[in-house]
């Protein structure tokens, strides 16, 4: 149905099936949201959180979902051996040749229907990529597609955790064996907790205090707000990746593809914006650079990539509560 070299050409790693439309964790969730840790997430409540009890409630003719793995690892790893500077984006932000990853996966995923059309003409599927309100890592729980690791990321035993998740959600049931649920790996390690410095992992329920974690900090808060402690003596200006950078089994990946030869070596080609502007220099030099850049201004210049959604403005907030940053 699915074949192995289709689904490598789009960067798939795995991909998993489930008739199972109900979340294993949705307590949790609600449980999460009832201790307001959701912080400044607004958008995680209300109708919205009700919603994500059944992929019906999204999609009335659900039946099914298929669930793949989109991997970056490779893409990662491959821009860390490159001469960079002071400031980090995360990973995600630069491994999708610099767009923004919904619009490329959306792609890779309307491509996946289109194909199974062939073979099933009355198929109907609705591609599920953050926007639509569906607690994606548990339905990649549910497809058997590794577990929730400490640090709250779905972890696949041999790709890691550096994948996006992108699903079908499918108007009829396939004849396809539905996995079985990934045991927890992360055993006694509390690695991810350790390194986060904003202490904003709760290893107890693997959840995160949302305020606390400069993703939220850093992506999702657009005007001036305190930054989370911790946070002005970080190198991260959009997004964060250090709950993942010290995951043994993110180490354990990259030691397995070292083992079979060198990295790819990164492709720049769409990203030379985002290394002249970003990647370069110290964290003023950055601040600086955005300075001298009007808000359309950076709107052209990054237009399609992920900067795009705090843009110019919310860019220097976050640049500006360095301590190394002057002016
Ligand atoms: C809101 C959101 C955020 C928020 C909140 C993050 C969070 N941890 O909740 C912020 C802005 C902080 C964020 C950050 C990031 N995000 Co985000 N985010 C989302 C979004 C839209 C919703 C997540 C959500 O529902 N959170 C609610 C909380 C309660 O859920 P949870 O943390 O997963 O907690 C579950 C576990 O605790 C579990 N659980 C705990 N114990 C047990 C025990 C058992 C037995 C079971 C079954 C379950 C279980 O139950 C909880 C409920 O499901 C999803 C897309 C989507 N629609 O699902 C992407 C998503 C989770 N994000 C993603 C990514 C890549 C990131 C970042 C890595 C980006 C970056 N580099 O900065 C960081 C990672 C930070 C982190 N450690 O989580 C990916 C994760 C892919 C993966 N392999 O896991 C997703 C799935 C997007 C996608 N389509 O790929 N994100
Ligand atoms: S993404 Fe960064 S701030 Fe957020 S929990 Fe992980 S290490 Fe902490
Ligand atoms: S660092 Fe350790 S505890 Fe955290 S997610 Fe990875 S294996 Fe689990």
């Amino acid at each position: 149905m699915l074949n192995a070299d289709f689904l490598q050409n789009l960067d798939i790693v795995d991909w998993g099936y489930t008739n199972n439309l109900e979340p294993l964790s949705y307590d949790k969730y609600m449980a999460w949201l009832k201790q307001e840790q959701h912080g400044s997430l607004s958008y995680l409540e209300g109708e919205r959180a009700d919603q994500r009890r059944n992929l019906k409630l999204v999609y009335p003719e659900c039946k099914s979902a298929l669930v793949f793995l989109f991997s970056y690892a490779e893409k990662k790893y491959a821009l860390e051996q490159e001469e960079l500077g002071h400031a980090k984006i995360a990973s995600y932000v630069t491994s999708f040749g610099g767009l923004d990853y919904h619009h490329v996966i959306k792609d890779h995923l309307n491509k996946i229907t289109d194909h199974l059309k062939q073979t099933l003409p009355t198929l109907e599927a609705r591609p599920a990529l953050d926007v639509l309100p569906v607690l994606e890592r548990d339905l990649a729980l549910r497809a058997g597609l590794g577990w929730f690791g400490k640090n709250s990321m779905m972890i696949h035993k041999s790709e890691g955790s550096f994948t996006m998740i992108g699903a079908l959600l499918l108007n009829q049931e396939l004849e396809l064996d539905t996995s079985s649920i990934e045991v927890d790996h992360c055993g006694q390690c509390t690695a991810c907790a350790e390194a986060c410095p904003t202490l904003a992992i709760d290893l107890d329920t693997r959840t995160i205090k949302a305020d606390l974690c400069v993703s939220t900090y850093t992506i999702e808060t657009f005007k001036d707000a305190p930054a989370p402690n911790g946070y002005a003596q970080m190198s991260e200006v959009f997004g964060c990746d250090i709950c993942q950078d010290v995951c043994p089994w993110n180490k354990r990946w990259l030691r397995h593809r070292l083992s079979q030869g060198a990295l790819k070596s990164f492709n720049w080609s769409g990203l030379e914006m985002m290394r002249d502007t970003f990647l370069k220099g110290t964290m003023t030099q950055v601040a600086d650079r955005i300075k001298s850049l009007g808000v359309r201004e950076f709107k052209r210049l990054f237009k399609g990539t992920a900067l795009e959604r705090t843009g110019r403005n919310g860019l220097l907030k976050n640049l500006l509560h360095k301590k190394d940053v002057s002016g």
